[in-house]
C-alpha cells in the first residue's frame, strides 16, 4: 500500500450506504415514469434547440423480483470544473453499478477534465485503481478542467474518441455549466445518430445546481462543514484573545448559499449576503457604515473583536459594482490583443488605459478603488469572459474602507475603540477534505444511479437522488431531463440555452434564519463550534446533514 494515514485505512474500507431501490442490485431495477417536463423558462426556444431531447419525463426507480441481463458497454468518465468532496465516489459508484450490471463492462476515465474527451487522453478503471480512490476527497483520480465542451469541431472529436474506444455513454460530473454542455452534447449525439448517450452529474460546492429535484448538488456538505470548523475555531480564538476582528471571505462564485450555511452553523457577529445586497441595492458605502456600526456598537460594549462572513461573490452583487465589471470585463476581452494594454511595464499605466475606456460611472467606481484591488480586476478571466472572483480580496477591500470609516466616526466621537483586523479565505481548504459519510454516501449513490439511467437507454438526463434528509435507504434515486432545468440567458453577448444557477432566495426558510437571529448574533456572542467532520461515532454527529437542506426540507414538507 501506498503512504496511507490513518484516516485514509479506515475510509478505505467504508462501504457508502444506497437508496433501497437501488441495494437490491443493478440489475432488478424498474423504470418508473413521470410526467411529460417543461423548462423553467423559454420553452419554445428550448424545445427547438433541443427537438430530440425536450419535454422527456422525470423517472424513478423500483426495485423490482426481476432479474435483467444486460449487454457488454462501454463508458467514459469526465470531472468538470471546481473539485468538490465526493468526486471519487461518484466514479466508484459507477465503475461498482457497471461492473454488476456485467462484469465485462469497461470504464474509461477522461483525463483532465472535457479536453480529456476532444484529446483522446484517458485511462481504463481497473478494481486496484478504483480501490485506492474510494472515500478519498479531490478530483486526483482522473483529474479535472474548465475547458467548454460546445463547439461542433469538439463534438465530432468526441465522438471519434468513443467510438475508438467502443464507448456508448458518457457520464459528466460538474456544476450548472458542464451539465449544460452535457445537454448540448446529448441532443449532438442523437440527432447525429450515434447511438451514444450523456448522463450528468450534479457537483459544485456552491450549491447553486439545484431545483425541485436535485435537494442539493455534491460536495456542499463537505465543504460547509469545512469552512464551520475553520469559523469555529477562529471564533474560539477571538473570544480567547479579544483583540482582533476576522473578516473571514468564503468561497461561492456568485450564491451565498456556501457563506449562510457555515453561518449558520458557527453564528458569527456579521453576515452578509450577495443577493440581499443585490435586492436592498446596497452601495459599497452603504455595507462599509453597516459593518462600521455593529464594530462601534460592540465596542461601546467593551467588544473590539468580532468575527464576519462575507461570501466570495460579494463584489458583483454590489449595484455599482456589478455595472463596472460588466463595462471592465468588455474592455478586457477588447485589450486581450492591444499590444499597449499587453506590453504594459507598470499597473499605473495599465489602469490609465483601461479608465480612459470605461464609462464614466465605471471610471469614477474603479477610480475610488485601492491599488490592490483594481489590479486584481485586471487578472485573466475565465472561461467565460468573467472575474475570477477567488482572486479578488474583497475582505482586505472591506478592512481598507472600514478602517477610515472608524477613523472619521472616532474623530466626531461616534466610536471609541481600537480596531485590529485579520483577513482569511477559506475556499480551497474545502473542496479535496475527505468526503462527509452523507458526501460518500450521496455521491456513491450518484453514481451508481447514473449507470441505471445508462441501462435503461435514457440520454440528457441528471442524476438525480432525493429525499436527502431521510436515511439513506429511504432516498429516491431517479432522474432529471437537463432540458427540464433550462433557460436563455446572455453568454458572451449572445443569447443561449443554459441551466438556471440557483440563488440564495430571500424569502425562503434559509435565510430567514439568518435575518431573525442577526441583530442578536451582532451583539451577543453566540458563537457555535461545530468541530471538524466526524466519520465514525454517533449518528446524530457522523449523518448529519446541512441546515439548508433540513430547513429546505421542512418548508416543503409544511408546504405539501
Ligand atoms: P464549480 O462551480 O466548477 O464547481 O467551481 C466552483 C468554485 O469552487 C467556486 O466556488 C470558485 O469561485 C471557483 O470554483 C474557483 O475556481 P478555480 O478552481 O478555477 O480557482
Amino acid at each position: 500500500m501506498k503512504n496511507l494515514s490513518p484516516l485514509q485505512v479506515e475510509r478505505l474500507k467504508y462501504q457508502p450506504k444506497l437508496p433501497k431501490s437501488l441495494s437490491q442490485g443493478i440489475n432488478s431495477l424498474e423504470l418508473v415514469e413521470g410526467a411529460q417536463t417543461q423548462s423553467v423558462r423559454d420553452q419554445e426556444q428550448i424545445q427547438n434547440l433541443f427537438k430530440n431531447t425536450y419535454g422527456k419525463p422525470v423517472v424513478t426507480f423500483e426495485s423490482s423480483n426481476s432479474s435483467n441481463t444486460s449487454a457488454q458497454k462501454n463508458v467514459g468518465v469526465i470531472l468538470s470544473g471546481g473539485q468538490a468532496p465526493g468526486g471519487h465516489n461518484v466514479i466508484a459508484g459507477l465503475y461498482d453499478a457497471l461492473k454488476q450490471a456485467n462484469s465485462s463492462n469497461k470504464l474509461y476515465g477522461f483525463l483532465g477534465g472535457p479536453s480529456g474527451i476532444i484529446d483522446g487522453k484517458y485511462i481504463e478503471f481497473t478494481d486496484e485503481f478504483m480501490d485506492e480512490y474510494r472515500n478519498t476527497g479531490g478530483f486526483d483520480i482522473i483529474g479535472s478542467g474548465r475547458t467548454k465542451l460546445e463547439t461542433e469541431e469538439q463534438f465530432q472529436k468526441s465522438l471519434e474518441v468513443c467510438k475508438k474506444l467502443n464507448i456508448s455513454a458518457v457520464v459528466i460530473i460538474g456544476g450548472d455549466d458542464s451539465n449544460t454542455n452535457a445537454a448540448l452534447l446529448a441532443e449532438w449525439f442523437v440527432k447525429n445518430n450515434t447511438g451514444i448517450q450523456v448522463i450528468g452529474c450534479p457537483k459544485t460546492i456552491d450549491g447553486d445546481l439545484k431545483n425541485e429535484q436535485i435537494e442539493i448538488s455534491f460536495g456542499f456538505d463537505t465543504a460547509t462543514k469545512t469552512y464551520a470548523e475553520l469559523i469555529g475555531n477562529i471564533q474560539r480564538d477571538a473570544n480567547s484573545a479579544k483583540k482582533y476582528w476576522h473578516f473571514i471571505k468564503i468561497m461561492g462564485r456568485s450564491a451565498s448559499h456556501v457563506a449562510l450555511e457555515a453561518a449558520l452553523q458557527t453564528q458569527p457577529n456579521i453576515t452578509l449576503i450577495s443577493e440581499e445586497v443585490e435586492e436592498k441595492k446596497m452601495s459599497l458605502e452603504s455595507i462599509v457604515n453597516y459593518m462600521a456600526n455593529i464594530i462601534a456598537k460592540r465596542a461601546d460594549m467593551g467588544k473590539n473583536f468580532g468575527i464576519a462572513v462575507i461570501p466570495e461573490g460579494l463584489i458583483e452583487f454590489i449595484p455599482e459594482m456589478k455595472s463596472m465589471i460588466a463595462n471592465l470585463n468588455d474592455i478586457m476581452a477588447e485589450l486581450e490583443t492591444n499590444p499597449s494594454f499587453i506590453n504594459a511595464t507598470s499597473a499605473r499605466e495599465k489602469f490609465d488605459i483601461v479608465e480612459k475606456r470605461l464609462n464614466p460611472e465605471s471610471a469614477k467606481v474603479y477610480d475610488s478603488l485601492p491599488v490592490l484591488i483594481k489590479e486584481q480586476l485586471l487578472a485573466d478571466r475565465d472561461p467565460h469572459g468573467n472575474v475570477q472572483v477567488s482572486k479578488i480580496e474583497t475582505e482586505k477591500l472591506l478592512i481598507e474602507m472600514i478602517s477610515t470609516r472608524l477613523n472619521e466616526m472616532k474623530s466626531n466621537g461616534d466610536y471609541v475603540g481600537k480596531f485590529s483586523a485579520q483577513s482569511h479565505f477559506f475556499g480551497y481548504e474545502g473542496r479535496c477534505a475527505f468526503p462527509s459519510n452523507f458526501d460518500a454516501d450521496y455521491c456513491y449513490s450518484l453514481g451508481f444511479n447514473a449507470f441505471a439511467l445508462i441501462n435503461f437507454g435514457l440520454t440528457g438526463y441528471l442524476s438525480s437522488v432525493r429525499n436527502l434528509t431521510e436515511p439513506a435507504e429511504n432516498w429516491i434515486a431517479g432522474g432529471v431531463p437537463l432540458t427540464m432545468m433550462m433557460n436563455m440567458e446572455k453568454r458572451h453577448g449572445e443569447m443561449k440555452p443554459v441551466i438556471q444557477k440557483a440563488l440564495v432566495k430571500l424569502n425562503g426558510p434559509v435565510f430567514k434564519q439568518l435575518q431573525d437571529n442577526r441583530e442578536d448574533w451582532a451583539m451577543n456572542d453566540r458563537y457555535l463550534f461545530p468541530g471538524a467532520i466526524q466519520y465514525f461515532g454517533p449518528s446524530s454527529v457522523c449523518d448529519i446533514t446541512t441546515r439548508t437542506l433540513q430547513l429546505e426540507r421542512t418548508k416543503t414538507l409544511v408546504n405539501a
